[in-house]
């Protein structure tokens, strides 16, 4: 198969896009309609009532959609379930099958030539599949024999830094530590994951300043907090169940202030519907004030917050700020008021673009308030100065001492359901000294020390033939990840590609010489080993650790956990006494037993996992002990830096309201009034004005980096209410105009909601 047939990119076609006002109202009764919908075209009714009924029960299946916290207390007997959580679950319990008669059928050429949205449609994998030198088609191989080809690849690469091992966020806790575990003992910190394209920033951010790189509320303590702030950040759509916990801070009095370029029809105003109240009468107002800033203008505006609130705190001392927590567990405070002197409120609310009065009526309320929650998600953790606008998040907190109360601190909203606990577990390219030191106790080999790939080094270093294995637990590294030709290069350089996976992808369709494709149990099917029947455990974006346990039969009687596909490599590629791998695959426990000893916070882990409710892993922030002094610490940051040619724009990619990061469960974004398609870029009408060019136009986007032009063609222009100068569109369409260089300090995380790019109107 010739590479150059391999289409990298989903077709650039003209689609017939129909567009509409955006609605002022989330959730309702069309969000049930669109479940049923979606469970009609893909589900049985078994299925459905086996899934549904059981998610995010306690006890019951996590749902794989959203890494939002399930309430610890009383749960919706209709399921604890939104609209997004049904798509991912008819997702994945298709009745369709990508069966070897598939693969047969179409060759990887013709299936690189359907769109994102056909080739995930195609079902669920029913078998290990190969691709050899020289096929057109993926055709069947057995499990022992797929093994034995990896082991082999991995026993001649020069040196075990050749090797990259990609997780994506679904992998649950047991399979994730199993994985780095194989990873760490075959001699490599090449471990990347989504989450050097997602919540890196939060984690630097967060570590470097109050010590602990995860979030410190509760979901309880949204039900008392006073004043909530969703900064970049549209849970309507990507968290459709925080909507349930704005609306009762709301029924609380609590306030809610939301920023953001363009204003999410989520997060205006909520009918729940589950709830017959909501759905008949007119929902529950959400955002109190919503300040619509320009693209990575964030920093700006919380400096200026910053700068308001520390002059009403001059003008009316201690009225305004918590000086003894100031005092007594921070550092840095001077310098802060140093840095702040720098810079002018004007220069400041003219950067972020958003009106003088409002940011003073955001400031009234941060002021008054004593119980403040801040959230964030994507609009803030993918630009340049990701990092320094997550420390300026927290430096307001901090000036508040609202961090480490009931009803108060930081929120970074995960996506993938366990991407948390992928990294507490030890997916990590750097291994933190605990894990260097017990894994060398507990199993007697040497782990490697030196700092590994993560995102964007691995692309690199496939792009330049140093790595030359590279493996996928989960995702679609090729359209998750920038530059999408420059990967598919990366990708095609490799002798060996192997992706774990549960429904096809593009990813499978650019492959190494030799390629695998091995398919696994997702979390709704039923996972049997010797012992009997296991369940897996996974951490959400609150640090509750609780299990999951599937209630469907497997698809295919080929598939093998994750777990078990990580042993069956490790049973292959080691000769090993030091390791019990058939044992912890027979029982999951003695996994369990081994993350107990190695990683800490899992005390009593099998015990504590199977109470329903799962348990809170330690958290420095919340408990307020901070770093190793004890202190958290006040930082000083930049602003971002753009300077923009006439006829250039920034531009964010988003996700739609009918896709899951690559996944795309159907074309509409119906909260965007976006109807049968995706190729979109949302513009100011004055920007169309002065371009010369008009709704509906078909454009082509361009990006120039470093004297590198890269395109995206057929776009339709849809005239939108987003500032002046900012485009937006749909990832992965657009992925391949970011730079694989060009990402945030310190997080490494590509720089996909602030693009520079051209728009010209399509031949
Ligand atoms: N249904 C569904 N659920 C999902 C996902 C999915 O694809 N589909 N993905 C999951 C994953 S992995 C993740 S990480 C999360 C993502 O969840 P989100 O972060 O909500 O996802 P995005 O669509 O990237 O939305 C980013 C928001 O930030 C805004 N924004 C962009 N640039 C800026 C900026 O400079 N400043 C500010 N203040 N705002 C900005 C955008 O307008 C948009 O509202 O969702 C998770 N849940
Ligand atoms: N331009 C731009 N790029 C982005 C982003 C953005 O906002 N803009 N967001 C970034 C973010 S936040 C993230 S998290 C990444 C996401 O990056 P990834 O996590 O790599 O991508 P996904 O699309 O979530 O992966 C989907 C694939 O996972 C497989 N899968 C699904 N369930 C399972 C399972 O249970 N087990 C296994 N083994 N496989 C499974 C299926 O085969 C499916 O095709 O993308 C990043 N890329
Ligand atoms: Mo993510």
């Amino acid at each position: 198969m010739a590479k150059q047939d391999i289409n990298p990119l989903t077709p650039e076609k003209r689609e017939n896009v129909r567009i509409s006002t955006p609605p002022k109202t989330a959730a309702g009764l069309k969000a049930l309609s669109s479940s049923l919908h979606h469970m009609r075209e893909e589900m049985t009714a078994t299925s459905c009532s086996k899934t549904l009924f059981s998610l995010n029960q306690k006890g019951g299946i996590d749902c794989p959609g959203c890494a939002w916290p399930d309430p610890d207390d009383h749960r919706s007997a209709l399921g604890e379930y939104c609209e997004n959580g049904v798509k991912a679950i008819a997702e994945e319990t298709t009745k369709k099958l990508a069966d070897p008669a598939f693969f047969a059928k179409h060759s990887v050429a013709d299936l690189s030539q359907w769109s994102d949205y056909e080739i995930g449609k195609s079902g669920r994998i029913t078998h290990p599949m190969v691709i050899r030198p020289g096929d057109s088609h993926y055709s069947p191989i057995d499990w022992e024999d797929a093994f034995k080809l990896i082991a082999k690849q991995l026993k001649n690469l020069a040196s075990p830094n050749e090797a990259i091992f990609y997780t994506s966020g679904r992998t649950s806790n047991e399979a994730a530590f199993l994985y780095q575990l194989m990873v760490r003992k075959y001699g490599t910190n090449n471990l990347p994951d989504c989450s050097n394209m997602c919540h890196e920033s939060s984690g630097v951010a967060l570590s470097n300043t109050v010590g602990i790189g995860k979030g410190s509320v509760k979901l309880e303590d949204f039900y008392i907090t006073e004043l909530i702030l969703v900064i970049g950040q549209n849970p309507g759509t990507n968290h459709p169940r925080m909507l349930s916990a704005l609306s009762k801070a709301k029924q609380n009095k609590a306030k809610i202030i939301s920023i953001n370029p363009i204003t999410e029809a989520g997060l205006l105003r909520f009918k729940h519907p589950q709830k017959v109240g909501h759905i008949m009468g007119s929902g529950v107002k959400l955002t109190d004030l919503y300040l619509n800033l320009n693209i990575n203008t964030d920093a700006a505006l919380l400096k200026c917050i910053l700068k308001m609130l520390l002059a009403k705190e001059a003008e009316a001392p201690g009225s305004v700020l918590d000086q003894a927590f100031i005092q007594s567990r921070t550092t840095g405070y001077d310098n802060l008021l140093e840095d702040l002197k720098k810079h002018k409120v004007e220069d400041l609310i003219q950067k972020c673009g958003v009106a003088k009065k409002d940011i003073e009526q955001a400031v009234q309320w941060i002021a008054s308030s004593k119980k403040i929650i801040i959230c964030w998600a994507m609009g803030i953790t993918q630009h340049e100065n990701s990092v320094d606008i997550i420390q300026e998040i927290v430096n307001i907190l901090l000036l508040k001492g609202s961090i480490g109360i009931p009803g108060g601190g930081t929120c970074p909203v995960r996506g993938h359901s366990n991407v948390q606990g992928d990294r507490t577990v030890g997916i990590w390219e750097k291994i933190p000294d605990h894990l260097y030191k017990n894994l060398k106790t507990n199993y007697g080999f040497q782990p490697p020390k030196e700092e590994g790939y993560h995102v964007v080094g691995a692309l690199q270093a496939m792009a330049e033939k140093k790595a030359k294995v590279f493996f996928g637990m989960g995702g679609n590294f090729l359209s998750a990840t920038p530059d999408t030709n420059y990967t598919a290069k990366g990708l095609q350089n490799c002798s060996l590609t192997v992706q774990v996976s549960t429904k096809p992808n593009r990813g499978h369709l650019v492959h190494g010489e030799t390629a695998l494709i091995l398919p696994c149990l997702g979390r709704t099917e039923i996972d049997i080993q010797a012992s009997g029947e296991q369940f897996v455990s996974v951490e959400n974006s609150m640090g509750i650790v609780h299990s999951s346990q599937g209630t469907l039969k497997p698809k295919s009687t080929m598939l093998k956990s994750e777990p078990a596909i990580v042993a069956g490599i490790a049973n292959t590629l080691f000769d090993d006494e030091q390791v019990n791998w058939q044992g912890m695959i027979d029982n999951y426990d003695l996994i369990r037993e081994a993350i107990e000893l190695n990683i800490p916070g899992f005390d009593d882990y099998n015990r504590r996992v199977r109470n329903p409710e799962g348990f809170y892993l330690p958290n420095v922030a919340r408990d307020r002990s901070f770093k190793n002094d004890g202190k958290a610490k006040f930082t000083v940051n930049k602003l971002s830096e753009h300077t923009l040619a006439e006829d250039e724009y920034l531009m964010m990619t988003v996700r739609s309201h009918d896709q899951y990061n690559t996944t795309i469960y159907g074309l509409d974004d119906r909260y965007r009034g976006i109807e049968n398609g995706r190729r979109v870029v949302f513009i100011n009408p004055k920007d169309m004005e002065k371009a010369g060019l008009q709704k509906g136009d078909y454009v082509d986007i361009s990006s120039h980096y470093d004297g590198k032009t890269r395109i995206a063609k057929l776009f339709t222009l849809v005239s939108y209410d987003i500032p002046v100068g900012n485009l937006a569109t749909y990832f992965p369409e657009t992925n391949v105009l970011v730079p694989h260089n060009k990402f945030a300090r310190k997080s490494h995380t590509p720089i996909s909601k602030s693009i520079v790019v051209k728009i010209q109107k399509s031949n």
